[in-house]
């Protein structure tokens, strides 16, 4: 038997991600698998990204690592506000970071008991090297390009709302353990043995007043972001 804790879309939330690390801990877990864009949009990016960094966590790139390492596609996708909250985000990281995060993988891949398992931020173009951007409840399209994927269990994030669609494969969107309304978290616990994979989504408790004051004090480029994606009150 295999288990594996797999969660996305921390975007700066230290408590969240301190509080999943926390309940993961305390299982015994033979993989942890983070899925990208654990900056951007939050107060604290960079204390995030140190803590997976000091981890034994496999992590890929999401979007938001790949501005910051692709200067270029930043201002070609970003607009002004955004690029600012990028720039802002990148002035607080130092070289080993910013090496850290050039050298992170855009995908992952595992065989378990005959099994091919994918982990991704999102959906991959068929170069590997860049995503493909579309509503990913969309209907017919989503399908095209799941028709696309050689695999039988595929899990990502970017869409911060948790789903799953079957097609010739499994593919699992885990949501978004950062942006959320209120004082509870998630991860993702896959159990795979011989016959069976199943897959449970786990709730974590975090520190939501500690989270709200971090996002307050500071007065960051696009932080109506954080805001609205985390139902934060400023009056
Ligand atoms: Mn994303």
């Amino acid at each position: 038997m295999k288990k594996i804790a797999i969660f996305s879309d921390i975007h700066g939330n230290l408590q969240a991600l301190n509080s999943i690390l926390e309940a993961i801990d305390k299982e015994d877990f033979d993989e942890v698998i983070c899925l990208g864009d654990v900056v951007g949009v939050g107060p604290d990016s960079k204390d995030c990204l140190d803590v997976i960094m000091d981890s034994n966590i496999k992590m890929v790139k999401g979007n938001h690592e790949i501005y910051q390492t692709n200067k270029e596609l930043a201002k070609k996708l970003l607009n002004g506000v955004e690029y600012a909250h990028k720039e802002w985000v990148r002035l607080t990281l130092n070289d080993k970071e910013m090496e850290y995060l050039k050298n992170l993988p855009i995908e992952y891949e595992e065989l378990i008991n005959g099994q091919l398992f994918t982990f991704s931020h999102f959906f991959l173009d068929d170069t590997k090297e860049y995503y493909i951007t579309l509503n990913i409840l969309g209907g017919k399209e989503v399908f095209d390009v799941m028709n696309n994927y050689e695999t039988d269990y595929m899990f990502m994030g970017h869409s911060h709302e948790a789903f799953t669609l079957k097609n010739r494969g499994l593919f699992t969107c885990v949501g978004s353990s950062g942006c959320r309304k209120d004082n509870v978290t998630f991860y993702t616990k896959v159990t795979i043995d011989e016959k069976n994979v199943r897959i449970d989504k786990k709730e974590v408790l975090y520190d939501r007043k500690a989270f709200e004051r971090a996002v307050l004090k500071l007065d960051y480029p696009d932080r109506e972001r954080a805001e609205d994606f985390c139902n934060i009150v400023t009056r």
